[in-house]
């Protein structure tokens, strides 16, 4: 195998991630630069550099420039989008190989870079993608502790890392479970499946305005002799325990939901009115109106269950996030 010659593989689990990398090397610089421009259709990227690209006809994703002979392309994690681009990549010539010659990330342009790249890989949500990138350059800038909104901020942004799990609890016929579906049929709220995970999951991995969570519909909690019906009911049951969000569903046709609650999930409870095609919410009443029937607000929903998570001011932020454990220790 000529050096000469581009080399690319992919460098992260398929079909894991929001992301995927895929690496190109080659011991001519040129090479590189005419690979990002024929993918591009843009000017080449210098080293140290990223950039968020259009994969023309394939995909947006991120461009690092890591080394003069060594980028990563970094669309999303879909084994079609995959394919396409390792396709793509033959056509401009690249060897296509099928194992990484090499892991990790040794020439990222330091530890911090390299953490992110490595974040970057296992991150669940594609709103991660930005705020993770402008990371490197922040923690350069600035040393030091970082101050309590850091912190706080730093726990939410994790949300976009590993997906937090949000209960939708509410009565019987409240519309749960057709909530649930609605979100599935909105083309946004795609469903994204990560083999080796889903062992002891309930939940739905839901993509909710670009942040993914495990949603959970909870049955009724009655007492039942079906052993089924009492394991689905004992892990629902952890499920709200664990959950960072709870959305309690009310609705004009069912009583209010009775059973006391102790839960305090870190992001609160969002209250939501369904069925408003049946009858809308009361003059004053704050409730979040939607119709899963409809659909009416359910795309409103999705952002809104976002935002409870990762705010628009988190995803926005200037400030430093402690995305790596390992950053603790700096
Ligand atoms: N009119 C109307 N009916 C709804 C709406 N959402 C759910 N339903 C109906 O309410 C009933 C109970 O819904 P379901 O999702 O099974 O409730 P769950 O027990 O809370 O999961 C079903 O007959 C649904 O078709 C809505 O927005 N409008
Ligand atoms: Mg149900």
């Amino acid at each position: 195998m000529s050096a000469d010659q581009p080399r690319g593989w992919l460098a992260t689990p398929p079909g894991r991630g929001a992301i995927a990398i895929v690496e190109v090397v080659c011991d001519r610089p040129q090479e590189i630069d005419r690979l990002i421009e024929a993918l591009t259709n843009a000017s080449p990227i210098e080293t140290g550099r990223c950039a968020h690209r259009t994969f023309v006809g394939i995909d947006d994703g991120v461009v690092a420039r890591v080394g003069p002979d060594h980028v990563q392309f970094m669309p999303h994690g879909g084994p079609g989008i995959v394919r396409r681009l390792a396709e793509r990549l033959r056509s401009l010539s690249v060897q296509w190989c099928d194992a990484p010659p090499q892991t990790g990330f040794p020439e990222a342009t330091d530890p911090t870079e390299a953490l992110m790249l490595d974040t970057l890989a296992r991150a669940a949500s594609p709103a991660a993608i930005e705020p993770l990138l402008a990371q490197p350059a922040r923690w350069r800038e600035r040393g030091g502790p970082l101050d309590a909104e850091e912190q706080r901020r730093s726990e939410r942004l994790q949300r976009l890392i590993d997906p937090p799990t949000v209960a939708c609890i509410g009565p019987p016929n409240a519309g749960k479970s057709a909530i649930l579906n609605a979100l599935l049929r909105d083309r946004r709220a795609i469903v994204s499946d990560r083999p080796g995970t889903t062992r002891d999951r309930i939940g739905v991995r839901l993509d909710l305005d670009g942040l993914v969570v495990e949603w959970v519909d909870t049955p009724g909690f009655r007492e039942t002799n079906d052993l089924i019906e009492r394991t689905a009911i004992s892990s629902a049951r952890a499920a709200l325990r664990d959950a960072t969000l709870l959305v309690e569903v009310a609705a004009p046709d069912v009583e209010p939901l009775s059973e006391p609650r102790e839960l305090t999930p870190a992001a609160g409870i969002l209250r939501i009115w369904n069925k408003t095609d049946l009858s809308p919410p009361s003059e004053g009443d704050r409730r979040f109106p939607i119709s899963a029937e409809t659909g009416v607000g359910i795309v409103e929903l999705a952002r809104e269950v976002r935002s409870r998570l990762v705010n628009a001011d988190d995803l926005a932020s200037s400030g430093r996030w402690i995305f790596h454990p390992s950053l603790h220790e700096s």
